[in-house]
């Protein structure tokens, strides 16, 4: 059966991505993918000389889609070949940044939609060897490179789309619909995209993964053969979820999305180091070191790979900034890769003091937060006894055992940057007798939407773009109407006066529509108000501080917002409730 078609539409969204590597058990040539959770992605072609700007305009999002939004015709946009010499390009300084970043291998875009070969390609003369004046081949270097420093080295392919092509899918502006009796997509996939997967596997050495992208239409028997020319090759060769229909050996979640509950099997996040992941000249809009490091953290804790894109310029550069950023994490995991590298998914949620990653008799505790009251609580979990340690510097930390979990105390402040991780000896089995969920004092307490009870409303998975393609994701309480209501049940540690901030979106026939808020015995009444004129796919968030409560710990408590007066069903959305400690 051939997948749905047009990826344009909002309501095949779900089907965007080919998230899903299908249930198959893992298999031995997956071990070194498992234990490397950081890699590095490499978004370089054509569009990077160009750098989001075409005929003097400004584009602004992902920059790699270029030549579809401008829509250039494929002759002019050719021409960026003829110009292309990227004489900053230097194999071994990539090598030698993915190694000072932490990173374990490194995937290459061979060929992204713009229907360009990175690489020396007799299937197709449109190759950085035979169409540029840079005439070298990028990845013959960077196999060298990575050979010799001990990095895996995967190749992004577009198998569907590829613009250049009339054959192929995507190109509307030039080759007209995809279904134009002129337009043979099998005959695309045999002349040129199994060829050069072909050359891609054989002229390089060991290939570590083939990283596919938007399967769009392609039939299950073209995959089937796809998979099956990549066994024949290379049998140790990985392939993501994204050559569709099930068939990859892990899965990758949806552009940039960092899951809230852990999915099962193997999978990755892929994420931008800003909003694009070819280069643009005008996006600056790095994620700092502090945000990588919480965004690596919980996506190893629930047990996947993060693999971060850096895009480098025309030059071959990759940007300083992004450079320096990388290094800076670099740094931490030298230190705390013990808790990063060969660790299992976290027996226990995420916390509010950040989240936990696993090795046999060792738990490890990624402080995101540092608590203002001197301990952290691992809750709901009983040990026969344990040790803690700051793993970066070895000091030791008090720690025991005691009725609500394991106990650690901590100094005033935070011995590690950007983030402590406290190591945990554990003598005998680790049980978690409470998977609830639990207020730790001292510490701004998130209450997301998928972990509440609701009636008369629902869940929904969202994700949008900010400015094109820069997707974002949420989990969002929808269909919030007069009578709804959300409610969390779960452990106070102790007691403290919060402040009760609510993060929601509202659209204009829903301004003024009032909820009410209660927490033990406290009880008001607050109206929301319009956050703009988003439409369902694309929300508007507001975080707005409700008020001031008392926690009355220890003990168990209920969060409860109930709509009073809403004034239009499916307008308002809530996302988090936190509770934060007044300061
Ligand atoms: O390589 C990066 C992106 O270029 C690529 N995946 C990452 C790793 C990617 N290709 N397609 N998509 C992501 C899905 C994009 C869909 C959209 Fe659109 C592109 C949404 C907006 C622009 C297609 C065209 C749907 C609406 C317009």
């Amino acid at each position: 059966m051939p997948r749905k078609s047009s990826p344009e539409k909002p309501s095949e969204m779900n089907d965007l991505w080919g998230a899903n590597a299908g249930s198959r058990g893992e298999h031995p040539r997956a071990a070194w993918f498992r234990a490397s959770k950081y890699a590095m992605f490499i978004h370089w072609g054509l569009y990077a000389q160009a750098a989001n700007v075409w005929l003097g305009k400004n584009w602004h999002g992902i920059a790699e889609w270029l030549m579809r939004r401008a829509k250039i015709p494929v002759r002019e946009y050719e021409m960026l070949a003829g110009s292309f010499n990227p004489q900053g390009f230097n194999a071994e300084e990539w090598a030698l940044l993915a190694k000072a970043a932490g990173m374990r291998y490194l995937v290459l875009t061979a060929k992204h939609h713009e229907g360009f070969a990175m690489f020396k390609s007799k299937a197709s003369a449109y190759n950085i060897v035979d169409a540029t004046p840079f005439r070298r081949d990028p990845i013959a270097e960077l196999a060298a490179a990575c050979r010799k420093h001990g990095l895996g080295l995967g190749f992004y392919y577009s198998q569907f789309l590829d613009w250049h092509e009339k054959d192929a899918a995507g190109n509307d502006w030039e080759f007209g619909p995809a279904d134009a009796p002129e337009r043979n997509f099998d005959r695309y996939l045999q002349t040129k995209a199994l060829p050069q997967i072909t050359e891609l596997l054989t002229n390089y050495g060991e290939v570590a993964l083939i990283w596919f992208d938007t399967p769009g239409t392609i039939s299950r028997a073209a995959c089937k053969s796809l998979q099956a020319l990549i066994r024949k090759l290379q049998p140790n060769c990985l392939i993501n979820s994204r050559i569709g229909n099930g068939l990859g050996d892990y899965s990758s979640l949806g552009d940039q999305e960092i899951p809230v509950h852990p999915p099962e099997g193997l999978w990755e996040t892929v994420d931008t180091h800003n909003d694009t992941w070819a280069y643009s000249r005008h996006d600056h809009h790095w994620k700092g070191p502090r945000e990588l490091v919480s965004r690596l953290c919980r996506v190893v804790s629930q047990g996947g790979t993060y693999m971060l894109n850096v895009g480098p310029t025309g030059e071959g550069r990759i940007p300083e900034a992004s450079a320096e950023i990388l290094r800076r994490v670099g740094v931490w995991l030298g230190r705390n890769g013990d808790a990063i590298y060969g660790t299992t998914r976290s027996p226990i949620a995420a916390q509010a003091w950040g989240v936990a990653t696993s090795k046999p008799g060792r738990l490890f505790l990624h402080l995101l937060e540092w608590p203002h009251s001197g301990r952290i609580v691992v809750p709901g979990v009983k040990v026969a006894g344990v040790q803690a340690t700051v793993l970066a510097t070895g000091d030791t930390l008090a720690a025991e055992v005691m009725d609500a979990g394991i106990v650690v105390h901590l100094p005033s402040v935070a011995p590690e940057s950007p983030t402590t991780v406290i190591a945990l000896e554990l003598s005998g089995k680790l049980e978690v007798i409470d998977r609830g969920h639990f207020f730790h004092p001292g510490l701004p307490n998130l209450f997301h939407a998928p972990f509440a009870g609701l009636a008369g409303c629902k869940r929904a998975k969202r994700q949008w773009m900010e400015k094109f393609g820069d997707w974002h994701h949420a989990e969002m309480i929808e269909g919030f109407a007069t009578g709804s209501s959300a409610c969390w049940n779960f452990t106070a540690l102790g007691g403290e006066l919060c402040n009760v901030f609510l993060q929601y979106d509202c659209l204009p026939e829903a301004d003024g529509s009032e909820l009410e808020l209660s927490l033990g015995d406290v009880r008001w009444a607050f109206p929301v108000q319009c956050t703009g004129n988003g439409h369902a796919n694309r929300p508007r968030f507001r975080r707005e501080c409700l008020g001031v409560v008392p926690v009355q710990g220890p003990g168990p408590l209920v969060l409860k917002l109930t709509g009073t007066d809403i004034k239009c069903t499916n307008a308002v959305r809530l996302e988090t409730v936190w509770l934060e400690p007044v300061g």
